[in-house]
Formats: structure tokens, sequence, C-alpha cells
């Protein structure tokens, strides 16, 4: 690339990276949320985004789509059968959607009468990972027919993405789709990344998908779905994600384990703040006793995005609701919780800290912090005295002539 050549790509970044902020800008005062689609063409993002809309649709959500395409409307057809405003976007020979193209396209759309926005990007494992949308996620698709190596070919395009999705799982098998390969490739240039394993043919892993988008949204009406789904804490036989909260009996620190952060996980929604995927996951960390796999990728991603006096201030929040609720109203619960806690405490568990006074430690780190912050006030005040000191009394040492003869 000649130099010139690139100063006017820089330029014309710099310019949709300019558009795309004051769309991000709007998608967050409207409260809709943006999601951008990427992968190469024919992995299948207008047949998973079809199921996506239709599903959600069902659910009473307001969804709408932007489609981009090189020439043809056929993929806005396809989309506008589930019900959804759709509107196609040609490109007429550019390989990515801009936030220029899109702005230009949301006209006439109220997007607070929105609660999620699709946008498809054009069929390219390049271009689109250079424009910005403005999109809160971003999601690159593979599809097994495709190769396992793809993400290391396209490093740009699974490293800007917050989610992958496996598209045609169908297919794994009589493509001979090495799925461990898969995960590890993706997983090598963006760790942590949450992946979904899909097929829009047969509805595999949908509802893991939307139940993802419905807890990262965190819309009004997303919480009102979510809280629909998990019953009252104060009904008689109440369950957590089909877990009983009373008249449990834990045989392994894993089970236990699993209860208390299903139980945490569900007052988020309740509460109407939801933890994200790897918020969730962060609550499995233990140096030594029983955890995910994974857990030095989420404690990656974790760190790159989150901040973990908010994070412990947040969870604390959310036991010391539970133990007062459970301790005021249904005996069981408490006792059930207790239980739990207490299997656990056969090892050492980041979850048990977050519980001891839950939010004292976040208060110890604050004391600690300002005890550090005296020390060093303290120390500079001595510090300006000692040199008011010297300048004054001290004098200036002369360093003199050895006498000479
Ligand atoms: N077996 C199977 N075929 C799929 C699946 N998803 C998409 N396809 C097919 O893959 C082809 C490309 O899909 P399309 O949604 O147009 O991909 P796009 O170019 O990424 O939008 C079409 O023939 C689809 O029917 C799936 O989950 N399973
Ligand atoms: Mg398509």
């Amino acid at each position: 690339m000649t130099t010139r050549i690139a100063l006017l790509r820089r330029g014309i970044l710099k310019k949709n990276d300019e558009l795309a902020a004051v769309l991000r800008d709007r998608y967050s005062s409207a409260g809709v949320m943006v999601l951008n689609l990427v992968s190469s063409p024919g992995t299948g993002k207008t047949a998973f985004l079809e199921r996506t809309l239709t599903e959600l649709k069902s659910k009473g959500a307001r969804v709408a789509a932007l489609v981009g395409d090189l020439e043809t409307d056929n993929d806005a057809r396809r989309l506008a059968a589930s019900g959804a405003p759709v509107r196609q976007i040609n490109t007429h020979g550019i390989c990515h959607l801009d936030a220029e193209m899109i702005d230009k396209h949301l006209e006439g759309w109220e997007l607070d009468d929105l609660d999620f926005l699709f946008i498809e990007n054009v069929g390219n494992l390049v271009c689109p990972s250079s424009y910005d949308l403005g999109e809160k996620m971003r999601v690159a698709l593979l599809s097994v027919t495709e190769g396992e190596d793809k993400p290391l070919k396209y490093p740009a395009m699974f490293n800007s993405a917050d989610a992958a999705v496996i598209t045609k799982i169908d297919l794994a098998e009589p493509c001979g789709f090495d799925r461990e390969l898969a995960l590890n490739n993706i997983r090598e240039i963006r760790p942590g990344i949450r992946i979904f394993e899909t097929s829009a043919k047969t509805g595999a892993g949908m509802r893991e998908w939307l139940n993802y988008l419905v807890v990262e949204a965190g819309s009004k009406w997303v919480v009102e779905e979510v809280e629909a789904q998990v019953p009252s804490r104060h009904k008689p036989g109440a369950e957590v994600q089909g877990q009983a909260r009373t008249g449990r009996k834990f045989e392994t620190i894993k089970e236990a384990k699993e209860f208390l952060i299903h139980w945490i996980d569900a007052e988020a929604r309740r509460v109407g703040s939801p933890l994200t995927e790897v918020e969730r996951q962060m609550l499995f960390v233990s140096e030594k006793g029983w955890t995910l796999p994974d857990m030095a990728e989420v404690q990656a991603a974790f760190y790159r995005y989150h901040d973990l006096v908010e994070y412990e201030e947040k969870v604390g929040k959310l036991i010391r609701s539970i133990q007062a609720s459970a301790q005021a109203g249904n005996k069981d619960e408490a006792e059930t919780w207790r239980q739990a806690v207490q299997v656990l405490s056969r090892e050492d568990h980041y979850l048990l800290e977050l519980m001891k006074g839950s939010g004292e430690m976040v208060r110890r780190r604050r004391s600690h912090m300002l005890l550090w912050l005296g020390v060093v006030l303290v120390a500079a005040a001595l510090a300006a005295l000692a040199i008011v000191m010297s300048h004054y009394f001290g004098g200036s040492r002369v360093y003199a002539p050895p006498p000479t003869n």
C-alpha cells in the first residue's frame, strides 16, 4: 500500500469511527441492543438471523434487521418472513457495511420502539472487521463446513468479536468437523470469548443463544421475560433454573457450588442487574478446588473488561439480599443455602471470600487503599518539610577546591 493510499484509508476509518460513536450514543439512549453479524458468504448468517428474529418476536421482543449485500435483496426478503421490519442495504461492490450506510438506512425508524436491531454484514472475512457500526456486540460466525482454521487465517475478524457462533452443527459429523480444534482456534485468537454451537436447521443451541441475548441486553422487556421464567423465591417449591431451593442434599462440592451460583445469577436478574456470562463464570474461580476447565481464559477476559472492586460490590450486594430475604422468609431456603455453603467450605473458593460478610472484603480493600494513601501523603509531607528545612537552615554545601600552596 502506498503512503497516500494508507493515509486516505486512515482518514476514511477515522470518519467512520466518529459516526459510529454518534450511532452508539443513539442506540444507547434509545435502549436498543445492536448486533453486527460477520462471516464469510454462505456461513448461515441469514438462516441464523431468520430463526433468531422469529423466536425473539414470538416472546414479544421488538426486533428489526438491516442486511448488507453486494447487489440482491434476497436476504431481506427471507428475513422479512419473520414479520420483523427489515431493510436491505446494497453496497454495489463494497465489501463491507460502514456507519454512514447504517445511518442512512435507519432514517424513518424509531429506535425507541426497538429492543434489538440486528445487522447482517456483507459476507466477507476481512473488510467488515475494520468498520465499527456503533454496535454493542459483534458476532463472528463460522460454519462447520468452512474449516477449523478460519479463525487463525482471519484473526482480525475473530479478535474483534464479542461472541462467536459455530453454525450448521447438524452437518458436523458428515463434514468430519473437529470441534475441539475449532474451539481452541477461536479461543487462541480471542481468549474467553463466548462460543455458541448452533443449527438454524434443527434449532440446536438456539435457546442458549437467545438466553444469552436476553441477559446481555438487560432491557426492561428482557428482565420481565426472564423473571417470568424464574419463579419467585417465596413460592413453595420455588426453583432456580431447575434447581429446587429447599430440601436439597449436596453430595459434591461441584453440586453445592453450582447451586449457589444459580441462585446468585437468578437474584441478579430478579433485581434487574443481570450478570454477564463472564461475571457469572468468575464466581467459579478457585485456586485449588473444583472449577471450570477454562478458568484462566475467563479471568483474562474478565480483567480486560471489568473492574474487580465494582464486581465484588455487585456480587456482595446480591449475596446480602439473598441472605436477608432467606432469613426473613422461608427458613428451609435459608437452611439449604447454609448447607451448600458448608459443603463448599471444604475447599478454598473465591465465592466463599465473596460471602465472608459479603462486601467486607471490598471495605477491607478500600481501607487498605486509604491506609496506603495516608502513608504516601505523610511521606510526601515529610519530604517537603525536609527540603524546606535544608533550604532555610542547612545552607548550601560548598565543595571548596583543595588548598594550594
Ligand atoms: N444444514 C444446514 N444448512 C444451513 C444452516 N444454516 C444455513 N444453511 C444453508 O447454508 C446456505 C447459506 O446460508 P445463508 O443463511 O444464506 O448464509 P449467509 O450467506 O451467511 O447469509 C443455505 O443453503 C442455507 O440453507 C444450518 O444450520 N444447517
Ligand atoms: Mg445472508
